[in-house]
């Protein structure tokens, strides 16, 4: 087994080393999902949330997908107004950034592309993986996925290497929750291959 391959015989670039945690920031305005997606992540099961003054951690260890056996340690931070001004402490140093958005809510979803505008303007946030939850697709009135990504613009927001993706989900039942969580994986890989190989052409 050459150098760069791990016990398995792939390449280390083919997966996260066991050993490693990935930190994932979980972010959204209020009322969005984030404290129920956790949970829903962590036990597989819905628990009832009451709003978040500060933060939840937990982490996550998905048991099937590509992801399996990978550690992740998410960070739900409380998307009241005034509470927004923390994301950014989050986020800086994360792996991959989790935007959870409310489906059917349009004047919110203003909101959150003002918020995530914010957000990705700062270079640090620009090249990190993002996967946006169109959350509560279970109601009626909620916008699909490509309604939800068009009224965020998050084409327009992104940095230009930044991996994105739109994921359709209800953190009620965990449907779309761990394809998610594998598509975030993947682009988090993808990231560190790509880091990897700029760094050997220096
Ligand atoms: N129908 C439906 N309701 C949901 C879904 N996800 C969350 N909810 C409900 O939405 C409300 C808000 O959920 P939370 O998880 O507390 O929201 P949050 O984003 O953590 O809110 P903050 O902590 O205030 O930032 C709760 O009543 C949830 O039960 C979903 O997919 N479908
Ligand atoms: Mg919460």
């Amino acid at each position: 087994m050459g150098s760069g391959s791990s016990r398995s015989g792939r390449s280390i670039w083919e997966h996260i080393p066991a050993f490693q945690t990935l930190q994932i920031a979980m972010i959204g305005l209020d009322y969005s999902g984030k404290t129920t997606a956790l949970y829903r992540l962590k036990f597989n099961e819905f628990i009832n949330s009451v709003p978040t003054i500060g933060f939840n951690v937990e982490k996550v260890k998905p048991s099937s997908g590509k992801a399996k056996g990978t550690t992740f340690t998410f960070w739900d931070v409380g998307g009241q107004d005034k509470l927004r001004p923390l994301w950014k402490s989050y986020t800086r140093g994360a792996d991959g950034i989790v935007f959870v958005v409310d489906s059917c809510d349009i004047d919110k979803l203003e909101e959150a592309k003002t918020e995530l505008t914010k957000l990705l303007k700062t270079q640090e946030n620009q090249g990190t993986p993002l996967i946006v939850i169109a959350n509560k697709q279970d109601l009626p009135a909620a916008l699909n996925v490509k309604e939800v990504e068009a009224r965020l613009g998050v084409a327009d927001i992104v940095g230009p290497m930044q991996l994105w993706h739109v994921q359709p989900a209800c953190a009620i039942t965990g449907e779309g929750l761990f394809e998610g969580l594998d598509i975030l994986y993947d682009m988090i890989l993808k990231r560190k291959k790509i880091a990897k190989q700029q760094k050997k052409k220096r």
